[in-house]
């Protein structure tokens, strides 16, 4: 049995959720609540961050680890290429998006999100037990502060990390301009990461959360501003997830 600990919202999980559907692992999820967290992830992996992956007595933590922990364990339907080059290739790819996207686009949203707890709310206790809304409400305000400090979100942060997205996203348009895939001629894990690290940003339904029809202001209009270069990977959902 393959089980993920996440927060539905986290992109670094959804990553992790789009590579265990793409191998066709049947999988359960424990959503565990921000804040809570901690002392679960600690008592599987010794550190806090989701997700993290149990399988087979095996506690495996950070997407990257846990991809591929599934492509040695499970090698049909791989993401990391076979080829030593493109498998080098794959992986640089990756860790630029895990730092140049996922991290940027967490700031982007949170720095207007967090004053929305309407939108978040739901999100953090998406099918959670009935009393966990009640529970994360009362703690929100400590908890929107604490998200703020763990994560640095702040409008400066917002700024620099709309520059840095930016430079990032320019940097995937050119590798793409004369090819479909960011490694070699096949889907790979460095465009599931990219794709799924950008998906917030574009919102696609087979993410799982109950999206709000509009982000609050100034989060649409930066989107907004980001359209065009997000078609890639909102095909990369459509084809792939
Ligand atoms: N590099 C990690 C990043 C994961 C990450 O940043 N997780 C966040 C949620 S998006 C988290 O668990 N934060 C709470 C914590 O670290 O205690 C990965 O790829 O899994």
């Amino acid at each position: 049995m393959l089980t993920l600990y996440q927060f539905p919202i986290s992109h670094y999980c959804e990553k992790v959720r789009w590579a265990l559907s793409y191998k066709k692992l049947d999988y359960q999820t424990k959503n565990l609540l921000p804040g809570l967290h901690s002392q679960k992830a600690r008592k599987l992996t010794g550190l806090t961050s989701l997700p993290i992956l149990v399988h087979d007595g095996n506690a495996v933590q950070n997407s990257s680890d846990i991809i591929t922990y599934l492509d040695e364990k499970f090698p049909e339907t791989c993401l990391t290429p076979l080829d030593d080059n493109l498998k080098q290739e794959a992986l640089n790819w990756e860790k630029f998006a895990d730092e140049q996207i996922g991290i940027p686009v967490r700031i982007i949203c949170y720095q207007t999100l967090l004053d929305y707890p309407d939108i978040l709310i739901p999100f953090f206790t998406a099918n959670s037990p009935w009393y966990q809304p009640y529970l994360l409400k009362a703690a929100y305000p400590v908890l929107s502060k604490t998200m703020r400090h763990s994560m640095a979100i702040s409008p400066e942060t917002a700024t620099a990390a709309n520059q840095k997205l930016s430079a990032a996203l320019d940097k995937i348009c050119v590798r793409l301009e004369n090819r479909p895939f960011l490694v070699g001629n096949q889907f790979t894990r460095a465009d599931l990461a990219t794709a799924s690290l950008l998906a917030p940003l574009f919102k696609p339904k087979q993410y799982g959360l109950s999206w709000p029809e509009h982000y609050p202001e100034p989060l649409v209009s930066t989107i907004a501003h980001y359209s065009e270069k997000l078609a890639w990977a909102n095909e990369l959902y459509a084809k792939y997830r």
